[in-house]
């Protein structure tokens, strides 16, 4: 069934629903979150009233261009003594705020549609790009079970993803990824290097000059 058109007065021809293998394990759902999208924001918006976006420092000691924070049962942490999943937002010494029931019903759902029936996600790392941002290729190792895939999110800004092979010699693809998309990294992809091409410039009607990222994990 084709997606309801966006009823705005110079509306685009608009994009049919569609899923792509990216490759074995990893499949693109454009414009999946589309319609939740204003709502997903919303949750954002609370969430980030109670924990806000941060930019963390890397073991190395730089601090990252994306601004992060969490939800859910953990939170991703990055401090000069390494990465790992703290159930305590370290700067409010205080728990995350609770994953929103429709942001885990989401993600459930859409990995059950690209054959993960099992997958229930704990935690959500929310990630904030302005133009100019980048997030450099590395793998996701900080969780328990890589069995588990990964279900990411993007609204507001689009971006390039960078998909890799299992190791950094690969040169990446590029994948354009726009407001709506979602993505489910599986399977072979699950250890598969990734990152983001530094941002563009850009205004969304939606979030402004930004893009945002939902990355669910199962990480506990
Ligand atoms: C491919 N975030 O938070 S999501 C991250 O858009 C992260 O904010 C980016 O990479 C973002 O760790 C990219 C895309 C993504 C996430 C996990 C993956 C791609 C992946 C795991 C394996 C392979
Ligand atoms: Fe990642």
């Amino acid at each position: 069934m084709p997606r309801a058109q966006q009823p705005g007065l110079f509306s685009d021809a608009p994009e049919l629903p569609s899923r792509e293998v990216i490759t074995e394990g990893a499949v693109l759902l454009r414009g999946y979150t589309l319609d939740p999208a204003p709502a997903l924001l919303q949750e954002v918006d609370s969430i980030t009233k109670i924990a806000p976006f941060r930019h963390m420092i890397t073991p190395g000691g730089f601090r990252m261009s994306v601004a992060m924070t969490n939800c859910g049962r953990a939170g991703w942490v990055s401090d000069r003594k390494g990465y790992r999943y703290d159930p305590i937002d370290p700067d409010r010494a205080a728990p995350w705020p609770p994953m929103p029931a429709r942001f885990a019903e989401l993600a459930n759902k859409a990995a059950a549609e690209a054959g993960f029936p099992n997958f229930e996600t704990d935690v959500c790392l929310i990630n904030r790009y302005a133009p100019g941002t980048k997030l450099t290729l590395h793998q996701d190792k900080d969780e328990h079970d890589f069995t588990a895939p990964i279900v990411t999110v993007s609204l507001g800004l689009s971006a390039v993803f960078l998909f890799g092979g299992l190791t950094r010699k690969e040169r990446p693809r590029r994948i354009e990824v726009n407001h709506g998309d979602l993505v489910i990294w599986g399977g072979q992809a699950r250890l598969a290097y990734h990152g983001i091409a530094p941002l563009p410039e850009g205004v969304h009607p939606q979030t402004g000059p930004f893009r945002i990222s939902l990355t669910f994990r199962k990480a506990l």
